[in-house]
């Protein structure tokens, strides 16, 4: 939910006017806006970049991930394992377009560490391809921008410990 929706969710649950307060929030998400949509779409557009980049990364510093035995160890596996950077990175898109997490935990984090773990799937290993996300998505960033980013994808690292 974006702080607009939040916002009017709330004050209407009380029948009242939004607070200046709530008004104030509503005022930075609206000014922040070209700058959200800016970054979303340079992330965006860079998708497949940002992917494969981060791959290489994080195959690098994890080579037992890809070696036999390991969870991305075949072709097939490495692209769903890929498959899945590029869900976080969409995930991170929509943080960022709606200034709020909550997207971000309710599609790719509740139930995730389960999830993974069901698989055999090292959670460590994922976040360290999000973080690797996170480096390649800086350096097609101004420092601002790159660092507005960057928070959506510590939520989901941080998530991941
Ligand atoms: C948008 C929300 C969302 C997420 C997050 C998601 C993840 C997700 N990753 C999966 C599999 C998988 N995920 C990985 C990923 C990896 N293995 C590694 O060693 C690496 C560390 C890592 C890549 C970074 C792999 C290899 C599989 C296949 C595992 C298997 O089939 O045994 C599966 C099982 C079903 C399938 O294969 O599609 C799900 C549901 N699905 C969703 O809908």
């Amino acid at each position: 939910m974006s702080v607009v929706t939040k916002s009017i969710v709330n004050a209407d649950a009380e029948a009242r006017y939004l607070s200046p307060g709530e008004l104030d929030r509503i005022k930075g998400f609206v000014t922040s806006g070209e700058r959200r949509l800016r970054i979303a779409q340079v992330l965006t557009e860079n998708r497949e970049r940002i992917v494969k980049g981060a791959g290489d990364q994080m195959f690098q510093k994890r080579p037992d991930i890809v070696s036999p035995g390991g969870n991305a160890y075949g072709e097939e596996m490495t692209a769903t394992c890929l498959r899945d950077l590029d869900y976080y990175l969409r995930l991170v898109t929509y943080g960022v377009v709606s200034g709020d997490v909550t997207p971000i935990e309710e599609i790719g984090i509740v139930g995730v560490k389960e999830m993974y773990n069901s698989l055999g799937t090292p959670i460590p290993a994922v976040a360290e391809g999000v973080r690797a996300m996170k480096s390649v998505s800086a350096s097609l960033l101004s420092g601002e921008d790159a660092a507005e980013a960057g928070a959506y994808f510590d939520f989901v690292i941080g998530a991941m410990q």
